[in-house]
């Protein structure tokens, strides 16, 4: 009989339905309740947004049966059968319910990755803090992937994105190196910086490895996301980077949101709805590149994480 590895795929989490949003978003703010006023704007937000209200979990399932299926991929002389388990940050199943669940179908062994490529202490960290807290509670013996931000074949499906949507811009007329490419990541407060925290960084080294890979040489930076609280948070806004670039006289940008792995909202209404809105104001031509959810080479990104943490922690 094959011994199992349990992996816990951990993921942000969405509502399951428009009456979950409050709740959701309680967790979100450790508790505290939005106001009515911050309820009704999210919950706008979420019905704005193309391709269901809440696509996010779709995509995780997705995401997780795939990587499962390619964990087990020609392992036939392994005697290792990998069995993937979610947990999610901010909804059901939450992370500890991962955790949990693996210890009561006999998983002693296990590994956690984020999908999320990128670590920060106030991210993926909290995420790994989770995990590991209920694994030592059960017993469960638990090693994790922290960053892969500049894995291969993660470089490689960006790539591949930022090239298709460069090709566009050219059937439509644009020049391909007048055309600004826009990285961007979810802002988090800004006193990470004073934490030394590697999150800006591994940011700019992906954004770096895909304009090297692509040939791009007119490209920058933007934080997008920021969380409407009374902190500082990460900048430049791409809102802002959009009114400059107008004044630069940029007319074609593309965005490439290399901080998510998913549709979800903070691409799909973010970039899609509010990004699009600014820039069409401005009378300039704003693409997105399309978002990896299940792309093989994700999978296979993720897969390789997997074993070599799987490795290193025997
Ligand atoms: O589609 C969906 O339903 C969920 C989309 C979603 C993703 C996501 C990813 C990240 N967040 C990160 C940090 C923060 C911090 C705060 C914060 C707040 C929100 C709110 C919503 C929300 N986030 Fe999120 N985030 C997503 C959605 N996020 C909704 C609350 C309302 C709002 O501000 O819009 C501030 C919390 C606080 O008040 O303390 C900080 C980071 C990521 C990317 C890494 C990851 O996926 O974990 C970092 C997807």
């Amino acid at each position: 009989m094959k011994s199992k590895v349990g992996v816990l795929v951990m993921s942000y989490g969405t509502p399951e339905s428009l009456e979950g949003i409050e709740a959701y978003y309680t967790h979100i703010r450790r508790g505290k309740a939005p106001t009515q006023e911050q309820l009704q704007d999210l919950t706008d937000r979420y019905e704005a947004i193309v391709g269901g209200v809440f696509p996010l979990r779709e995509n995780t399932n997705l995401q997780v049966t795939e990587l499962q299926a390619a964990l087990n991929r020609n392992q036939d002389q392994s005697g290792i059968e990998f069995v993937c388990y979610q947990g999610l940050k901010h909804a059901s199943p939450f992370i500890e319910d991962g955790v949990e669940q693996m210890t009561k179908d006999g998983i002693k062994r296990a590994v956690g990755i984020v999908l999320a490529p990128h670590y920060s202490i106030m991210s993926v960290g909290g995420y790994i803090k989770r995990a590991q807290e209920k694994a030592t509670e059960l017993g469960l013996d638990m090693s994790f992937v922290e960053s892969y931000h500049l894995h291969p074949k993660l470089i490689q499906a960006l790539s591949e994105r930022v090239s298709a949507k460069l090709d566009q811009f050219e059937e439509a007329g644009a020049i391909r190196e007048d055309v600004r490419v826009l990285f961007s990541a979810h802002s988090l407060p800004k006193r990470i910086i004073e934490m030394g925290d590697p999150y800006p960084e591994q940011l700019l080294e992906t954004s770096r490895a895909i304009a090297e890979a692509t040939g791009v040489t007119s490209w920058q930076f933007s934080w997008q996301s920021a969380g409407r609280t009374a902190e500082p948070w990460l900048g430049p806004d791409i809102l802002d980077t959009l009114q400059e670039l107008s004044v630069e006289q940029i007319e074609n940008v593309l965005v490439a949101p290399v901080g998510f792995v998913s549709d979800h909202l903070e691409v799909l209404y973010d970039l899609d709805i509010e990004a699009q809105a600014i820039s069409k104001e401005l009378d300039m031509r704003l693409m997105r590149i399309d978002s990896l959810n299940s792309d093989p080479l994700y999978m296979e990104t993720l897969r390789a994480e997997v074993l070599a943490a799987l490795e290193k922690g025997n």
